[in-house]
């Protein structure tokens, strides 16, 4: 166990920060929460804990201050998927990365695959109303490479923590109709995932809400009030016909 300071930097709409919350909370880490409302621009201070203005961050080791008042002693890390590595690293009795090199692989080999084949299509499909088939069939290809029982790769681990957020905020807002989709890539995207083609995917997000470090903190009512004005989800309302 980690016996340094840990800050962490993080707002609760953000998806890439909760990669960061739920590492922390498996691995029993004990750590002080500096939290930014949406959309507001950062302080000053933030850009020398992350130059690039971005949550989520940390800060590690270092006395103890105000999490406003960075000091020069602690290391300062940012960049979800890095921090996710550092986190299974400082704490390995929390196998947050499988000990076998294979499973070990794969784990990272997964969420290469929710970043190099997914993640643009669920922007497209959400976020821009592009069609839905390329996010269908990115899912399709994640669901492949689920292990047949359990998580990501069997046990627990960061590969599951890289795409929980994503994957969990992406069934959320097709439940709820948020996004920029029109009505019929919307039905198209909820027949597909409803189907037995996706009952492994299914199972997956099921299982992931189950998990305690993401069943004890994940707040659907609070996600749908944080996102529902989201710039890009307005363009469905645009699209949709003003009546006269
Ligand atoms: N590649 C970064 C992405 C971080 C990111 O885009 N964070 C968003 C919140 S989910 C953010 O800070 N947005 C505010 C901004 O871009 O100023 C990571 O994995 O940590």
């Amino acid at each position: 166990m980690s016996g340094q300071q840990i800050t962490f930097y993080t707002a609760a709409y953000s998806p890439f920060s909760e990669r960061v919350r739920l590492a922390l909370d498996e691995a029993g880490a004990k750590y002080t929460v500096h939290e930014f409302d949406k959309g507001r621009t950062k302080p000053e201070w933030y850009y020398k804990i992350n130059p690039l203005g971005k949550i989520p961050a940390i800060t590690y080791g270092g006395p103890e201050v105000p999490s406003d008042q960075p000091s020069p002693e602690s290391a300062k890390l940012f960049e979800s998927l890095p921090l996710l590595e550092f986190i299974a690293e400082i704490y390995p009795d929390a196998h947050l990365l499988p000990s076998d090199p294979v499973l070990r692989t794969k784990a990272r080999t997964f969420i290469q695959l929710y970043v190099n084949y997914v993640h643009d299509p669920f922007k497209g499909a959400f976020f821009l109303g592009s069609p839905a088939e390329p996010i269908l069939q990115a899912i399709e290809k994640l669901q492949q490479a689920l292990a047949p029982t359990g998580f990501a790769v069997g046990q627990f681990s960061i590969a599951d923590i890289a795409v929980a957020p994503f994957v969990m905020r992406m069934m959320l807002f097709l439940k709820t109709g948020l996004g920029a989709y029109s009505n019929e890539e919307g039905q198209k995207m909820r027949d597909a995932i409803g189907s037995e083609k996706f009952a492994r995917f299914r199972q997956y997000i099921q299982d992931l809400h189950e998990r305690p470090s993401i069943k004890n903190h994940w707040d659907e009512a609070l996600q749908i009030e944080l996102w529902k004005n989201h710039p890009g989800f307005q363009r469905k309302a645009a699209k949709q016909p003003v009546a006269a």
